[in-house]
């Protein structure tokens, strides 16, 4: 049993929550101008954590003239000015680390082991990266003057709270945007640490300001004709809803949409490492990830092996307590995800999928989902089409690479994929023939600031991360 010692839970007590927090424009936490305010629970337990303001159509005008009025000083800043700004908050946000670790856990319901080790780190490694960019921008080959577009307007999803506003606000800035941004309505409470984390680096007035409120809230901020350019992180329909109301205008858009990837396993596989692979691919916070491996390919040789060893990792895997340093599948984010889940995993079940999950006890209160996993899959079935955003794994099978690449491109999506072989000319093969924004090979889910990020197809358009994610908020 590879969890016989067991640590105490990370403790609630690091982070003091307050019972209510307002919305961060210019500088300063605000009510909502109506008054308007909502509840933000912990998945874990339902619990209420706080009450957060619900920013309305006038609190959205007054962000955005905040960060209009911000961008003069900020865009005229040389750049090493900016680098220093964005370095200090990289060192505030590792200095806070445990804090918001415990914090984005308790909004989010995903295990400290991830939030502490994988998004916290992250977040830091984006505001560092981005710092050593701001003061290179004039050499690096944009010309003598890059220009930043101006004030922008983010809108970011639930599943990395603190890590998305990272992708949205690090590289923004770096190029001398202003930015306004709105969390997800179920895990506003990083973001409004965050505000404090900009005050006390110092970071003038209105450079970043943040609304919290729900889908309304984002798409006042989409429409408001007083920003330069939109970033957004959620679903595909929401996407596509922002894509129409920017047409016609002279807005910039980049769009971080869903996604269906296949982890594509051959028979000359190390078993092993691929289940290793399969597991974070899939069950990596609770399965809500955009690139989440939700489809396995397997080569039909192996099937047997792969699927014996999959489900004896999987009757290891731990669900419940998201602060206890043993779990390894958190809370589902919310009631509303749960019903999702379900959804799609009773629609496998009754489209002749067959649906296997290891026993395990999940706790009483709180929104939770054991890891699953169909196989029979056909190509035809929703569970092989639509995204899950759960720890649900649809398995199905092929026999030649041609099959694979097949397979794994028929989709809508296009975010990423995974290839398990010992034969680099494969992986070259394959790679080149994926239509995925990201292609990892014997490995699954690893990240780094320096490398761009995106889809193709319907997960949307646009690279975040590295050089590319900063060309996003530059005129060249
Ligand atoms: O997403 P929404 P939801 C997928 C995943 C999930 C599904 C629904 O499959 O099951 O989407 O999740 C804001 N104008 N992804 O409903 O609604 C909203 O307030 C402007 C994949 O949570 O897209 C939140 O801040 N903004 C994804 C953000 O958009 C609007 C991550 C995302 O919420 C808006 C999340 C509007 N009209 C969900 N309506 C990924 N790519 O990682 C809502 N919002």
């Amino acid at each position: 049993n590879p969890f016989e010692y067991a640590p105490a839970p990370e403790s609630r007590s690091v982070v003091e929550i307050a019972p209510s927090y307002g919305l961060f424009i210019d500088g300063e936490f605000a009510e909502a101008a109506d008054g308007k305010v909502f509840k933000t629970v912990s998945p874990a337990t339902e619990e209420s954590l706080s009450e957060v303001a619900h920013a309305g159509a006038e609190d959205v005008d007054r962000a955005v003239r905040a960060a209009r009025k911000a961008f003069g000083k900020w865009s005229a800043l040389p750049g090493a000015e900016r680098a220093k700004y964005l370095f200090r908050i990289a060192r505030i946000v590792q200095e806070r680390s445990r804090e918001l670790a415990v914090l984005e856990s308790l909004d989010n319901g995903k295990p400290i082991r991830e939030s502490r080790d994988v998004d916290l780190p992250l977040v830091a490694a984006h505001f560092f990266y981005y710092a050593g960019w701001a003061d290179k921008l004039d050499y690096a080959g944009y010309g003598r003057d890059p220009r930043p577009l101006g004030v922008a307007g983010q809108v970011i999803p639930w599943n990395f709270p603190l890590l998305m506003l990272a992708w949205k606000i690090a590289p923004a800035l770096a190029a001398g945007n202003t930015v306004v941004l709105k969390p997800a309505e179920t895990t506003p409470l990083s973001a409004l640490f965050f505000a404090d984390v900009c005050r006390q680096a110092g970071l003038p007035r209105g450079v970043v300001n943040i609304v919290t409120g729900d889908g309304s809230t984002g798409a006042e901020l989409v429409a408001h004709p007083g920003i330069d350019k939109v970033a957004f992180t959620g679903s595909t329909e929401v996407g596509k809803a922002i894509a129409r109301t920017v047409a016609g205008t002279e807005k910039k858009v980049t769009l971080e949409l869903g996604g269906k990837a296949a982890n594509i396993v051959f028979d000359d596989a190390p078993i092993d490492q691929a289940v290793e692979g399969i597991v974070s691919g899939i069950f990596f916070n609770q399965g809500h990830v955009c690139c989440a491996g939700s489809r396995l390919l397997v080569q039909e040789s192996i099937q047997d092996e792969l699927l014996d060893a999959l489900k004896r990792r999987m009757r290891t895997l731990r669900v419940g307590d998201p602060l206890d340093k043993n779990t390894d599948i958190g809370a589902i984010n919310s009631a509303e995800q749960l019903a999702r889940i379900r959804t799609l995993a009773d629609a496998g079940e009754a489209e002749g999928a067959e649906r296997w999950a290891p026993e395990c006890a999940l706790p009483s209160s709180g929104y939770w989902f054991a890891p699953t996993l169909f196989t029979g899959v056909t190509q035809a079935h929703r569970i092989a089409r639509e995204e899950i955003f759960g720890p649900v794994l649809s398995v199905l099978t092929f026999r030649t690479p041609q099959e694979a690449v097949a397979k794994a491109n028929n989709t809508p999506y296009g975010l990423s994929a995974g290839i398990w072989t010992e034969k680099g000319s494969r992986i070259l093969w394959m790679a080149s023939r994926l239509r995925a924004g990201v292609v990892w090979s014997n490995t699954f889910n690893k990240f780094d600031p320096a490398s761009p990020f995106g889809g193709y197809k319907e997960s949307g358009y646009g690279r975040e991360g590295g050089r590319h994610g900063l060309e996003a908020y530059l005129d060249v």
